[in-house]
């Protein structure tokens, strides 16, 4: 057990003293090395499969803040990327896809080929060999739902309004595209077990944009489908899912999911979640990235009450979602000398 990473042994749902942390994001702009490096490669593509580069970002605040976890660097945009979507990303901005507005575009899709990830594999096995030992490499790709909602609207944002509107227009279109995406995720995900990432997590950043009677369908469905081929793949790879803005709908989707953690999100408080979702589920999150930004008392009052909300309970600190740009690094250093102390 003392041998096991200490958030490998908190997913498992042994409770700390003082969490593992890391930060969604921690790899990227708000890092003057990372600004750097990524003036090395012409495209954030590109960047993202040269392992040199994407091992080199992914080890970066590693070196530099020592989290008990690295997250590999990638995008969950390279999903669509590899079934043959024409994909871009602005300067210092977000992805632009080449739109699928109507189920006739789908026709532009090819069968997911995951060799054209070998790249990000490679990565990962770079990253495996030079991580520290007591710290975990965590892969990640996007939940179906998140995904499919970049690929139709070619941008994200808006509520993922466009994405919406094609689940009331054209539903068997849009599950047909999910049961690809979960498909396809699987074969990803499972490829970066074997490459030697020690956990996995999915990104639900767009759980909270439906009507209650359309979540189950597009949100917790392919999430479970997805969760289910996982485990049953490899049982023993922990599954981290972070689902935005779920909400109410929260306490259902853990007991339906069969996940090992729950990414939180800014908004939902600590002990709601113990109380109605279950004081042994693994909690992940759930600073407020606005509060990294502002620094000060303000960040070390949040910590502080983050910290005795989960006291003696399985929780890894991180926030309720990614380091902003404009984060200063000095607030972060702050931010994981507080967690370590032990203090609150
Ligand atoms: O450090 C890390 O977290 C590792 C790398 C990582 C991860 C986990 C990146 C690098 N992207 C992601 C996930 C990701 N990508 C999500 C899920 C998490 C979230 O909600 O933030 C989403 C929705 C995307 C899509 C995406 N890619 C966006 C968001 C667009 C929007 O809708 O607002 C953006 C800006 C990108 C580009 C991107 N991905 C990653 C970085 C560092 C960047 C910025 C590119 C640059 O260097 O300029």
């Amino acid at each position: 057990m003392s041998q096991e990473k200490p958030l490998v042994a908190v997913l498992r749902g042994e409770a700390k003293v003082i969490p593992p942390i890391w930060l969604m994001r921690q790899a990227g702009r708000y890092l003057p090395e990372y600004r750097e490096l990524r003036g090395k490669a012409t495209s954030f593509l590109d960047f993202c499969y040269t392992p040199e580069l994407a091992a080199e970002a992914t080890l970066q605040p590693i070196r530099r803040f020592d989290f008990d976890a690295a997250i590999l660097f990638s995008d969950i945009l390279v999903v669509p990327d590899a079934m043959g979507q024409k994909i871009s990303f602005e300067e210092g901005g977000g992805p632009k896809l080449e739109a699928l507005a109507e189920p006739g575009d789908f026709t532009r899709l090819h069968d997911f080929d995951v060799e054209r990830l070998a790249p990000v594999f490679e990565t990962v096995a770079r990253v495996e060999a030079a991580l520290p030992r007591r710290t975990a490499l965590i892969g990640f790709c996007g939940a179906p739902w998140t995904v499919a909602s970049y690929m139709i609207a070619g941008h994200g944002g808006g509520e993922q309004a466009k994405g919406r509107l094609f689940a009331y227009r054209y539903p068997e279109a849009l599950e047909q595209l999910l049961d690809r995406l979960v498909e396809a995720s699987a074969v990803y995900l499972q490829r970066q077990i074997e490459a030697g990432a020690d956990a996995v997590q999915l990104f639900e950043s767009w759980a909270g944009v439906f009507p209650p009677s359309e979540f189950n369908r597009w949100v917790a469905a392919p999430l479970e489908k997805l969760v289910s081929i996982v485990k049953t793949k490899h049982p023993s790879v922990p599954v981290i899912v972070f689902p935005r803005g779920a909400g109410t709908h929260l306490p259902d989707l853990v007991s339906r999911l069969g996940a090992d953690a729950f990414g939180l999100d800014t908004t939902l408080d600590p002990a709601w979640a113990l109380r109605d979702i279950g004081d042994k589920t693994v909690f992940q999150g759930n600073l407020d990235p606005l509060a990294v930004i502002a620094g000060g008392t303000a960040l070390d009052k949040e910590i502080e009450r983050i910290l005795r909300a989960f006291r003696g309970h399985p929780h890894i600190f991180n926030l309720g979602h990614g380091v902003a740009p404009e984060t200063p690094v000095e607030h972060v250093e702050r931010l994981v000398a507080r967690v370590r102390s032990g203090m609150a």
